[in-house]
């Protein structure tokens, strides 16, 4: 681990073989088959086993559980505003919530430049060595929180790697998701990439400040993901001027408030 600043460098090198190569591989590329026997026929049965990144998930939710911290997942497509929505949300939040934040990109440290300046301990994680992992994993997590005093935490939120598909498939140990789809990426994307929306407990629609220079349909927007997640909170905000910031820190601080009173 690097030392840069106040933000820590967690670079993880993968020991899978080429570009690419998911050394933890995806759950539903992993499936065991079994084949049964039923009189004379041979029948194939599909399991799904708690597979090993489960298993380092539940670890972690054990210990966010008896630590008291409220774990948050962040996932949308490069470039949808995580970063941007995370500057103000900590601006917001610290001091009065206790925040750190785990930052996952293929390379580079600028999200975690940008996250340190609001005084939360950051922990960013390079995926490059070897292509470089395309979604956060719960050992890479268990990993970096080797980097945070977790007794000085209320909440933790992971900005996982940009991408609409692979960061949906991996339990860290989160208590909830939230997807973040900006204005420009197009009406279609939760109809194309359904499982990231079923998957979350919350969208925010960002970058709303931009509607009056597109064609861009909201309404239709909300019935897609309406149809995929009936009941899914969606917030529309702009982490560009704050716009729509109110009941988004309301869900925020809820589900934080929710946990401490669990335990
Ligand atoms: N107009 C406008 N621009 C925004 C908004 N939110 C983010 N941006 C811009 O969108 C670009 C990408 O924002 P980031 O916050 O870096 O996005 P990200 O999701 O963290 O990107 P990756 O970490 O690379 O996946 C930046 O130029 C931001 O300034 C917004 O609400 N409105
Ligand atoms: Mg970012």
């Amino acid at each position: 681990m690097l030392t840069k600043d106040k933000t820590l460098i967690y670079r993880h090198h993968k020991e899978g073989h080429g570009p690419h190569d998911h050394s933890h591989p995806h759950p539903h590329h992993d499936t065991p088959m079994e084949t049964q026997r039923t009189g004379g026929r041979e029948i194939k049965v599909v399991r799904r086993v708690l597979d090993a990144n489960d298993m380092m998930a539940a670890k972690n939710r054990e210990l966010f559980a008896a630590k008291n911290i409220f774990v948050l997942n962040v996932m949308s497509s490069p470039g949808s505003g995580k970063t941007t929505l995370l500057q103000r949300t900590l601006a917001h939040l610290m001091p009065t919530l206790r925040c750190a934040v785990i930052v996952g990109d293929i390379c580079t440290t600028i999200d975690a430049d940008r996250l340190a300046a609001s005084g939360a301990p950051v922990v960013q994680i390079n995926t490059d060595a070897f292509g470089g992992d395309c979604h956060l994993a719960a050992h890479v997590i268990e990993r970096a929180l080797a980097g945070i005093d977790l007794d000085q935490v209320d909440l933790l939120i992971v900005e996982n790697i940009g991408n609409l598909v692979c960061p949906a498939e991996f339990d860290i140990g989160e208590d909830k998701r939230v997807v973040v789809l900006s204005v420009t990426e197009g009406e279609d994307k939760p109809a194309k990439y359904p499982l990231m929306f079923r998957e979350c407990d919350a969208m925010l629609l960002n970058k709303i400040d931009l509607l009056p220079y597109l064609e861009y349909d909201v309404a239709k927007t909300l019935q897609s993901v309406a149809q995929l997640h009936p009941g899914m909170p969606v917030y529309q905000i702009s982490a560009k001027s704050g716009q729509g910031f109110e009941a988004w820190l309301d869900w925020l601080k809820e589900q934080v408030a929710a946990k401490k009173h669990a335990h």
